[in-house]
């Protein structure tokens, strides 16, 4: 204040600028007259290497030697070096075994063979004789057979086996049925063959008698007039002249009737 009474022609402009001006220059003085300091108490140094320190180190305090650093990244990858000299491992069990290749072209017909010997009568006649003894077997064989059969299923009376299915049918079916078997329809041709199939019936039954070919003349399916009859009483009749076939009743007696009807079949086998 009173160096402004005694200058006064500063303003207070002047007077504001002087003092930002004296400011600046005492903080900007402080670092060095501080470095030249701490540069003292260690090593003899210029000034402009004491400010480098300043900018890392407080300034004041003895240096000491920091920790290492961390280890940097991996450099690039190097070539490729050289087989070790190492041993070698045992070698590995076989693989599996591939799928089959495809089917080669077919090859080459091959030479004609030479012709044959002239073969031995005495082989020819060994087969022929080896036929006959299987021949004579099969035939003991189906005897046995038939015999069985003859006891455990049909009636028999003299040469004839009489068998049914037990299934009602026309006659013309009766006759293809039978005819399959290579058999024929059941024909008595006395009283005790008629006895012997109407004990194998348990119903009326057609036999293989009729008078297709002319009416009034019955004859066998298989050929020829009758030799036995056994009537019943008014029989035949051809009633409605439509009646050409014949059935056993149940009683043995017989009578003609519609061969459209639906009677029992019986099989006769020669036995
Ligand atoms: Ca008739
Ligand atoms: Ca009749």
């Amino acid at each position: 204040m009173l160096e402004v009474h005694q200058q006064p022609w500063r303003t207070a402009k002047h007077i504001a600028v002087f003092r930002t001006v004296r400011t600046m220059f005492q903080f900007s003085l402080l670092p060095v007259l501080l470095c030249v300091v701490t540069v003292s108490c260690s090593e003899t140094k210029t000034c402009d290497d004491a400010q480098k320190i300043c900018s890392v180190v407080t300034c004041g305090i003895p240096v000491t030697k920091g920790t290492p650093g961390r280890d940097g990244r991996d450099g690039p990858k190097g070539e490729k070096g050289e087989p070790g000299q190492g041993l070698r491992g045992m070698q590995g069990p076989p693989g599996k075994l591939g799928p089959p290749g495809n089917t080669g072209p077919t090859g080459l017909q091959g030479q004609k063979g030479q012709k044959g010997d002239r073969g031995d009568s005495s082989v020819a006649e060994t087969t022929l004789a080896n036929l006959e003894r299987e021949i004579q077997s099969l035939r003991s064989e189906l005897d046995l057979t038939k015999k069985v059969q003859t006891f455990s299923l049909g009636k028999k009376s003299g040469k004839k086996l009489y068998v049914t299915n037990g299934e009602k049918m026309p006659f013309s079916k009766v006759k293809a049925v039978c005819a399959e078997l290579q058999a024929t329809v059941a024909t008595p041709k006395n009283a005790e063959e008629n006895k012997a199939i109407q004990d194998v019936v348990p119903d009326v039954a057609f036999l293989g008698i009729t008078d297709e070919v002319t009416e009034g003349r019955f004859m066998y399916v298989t050929g020829g007039r009758l030799t036995y009859s056994n009537w019943k009483k008014g029989e035949p009749n051809d009633h409605d002249k439509e009646e050409d076939c014949v059935i056993l009743l149940k009683d043995g007696l017989w009578n003609d009737i519609s061969c459209s009807s639906s009677f029992l079949a019986v099989c006769e086998f020669p036995a």
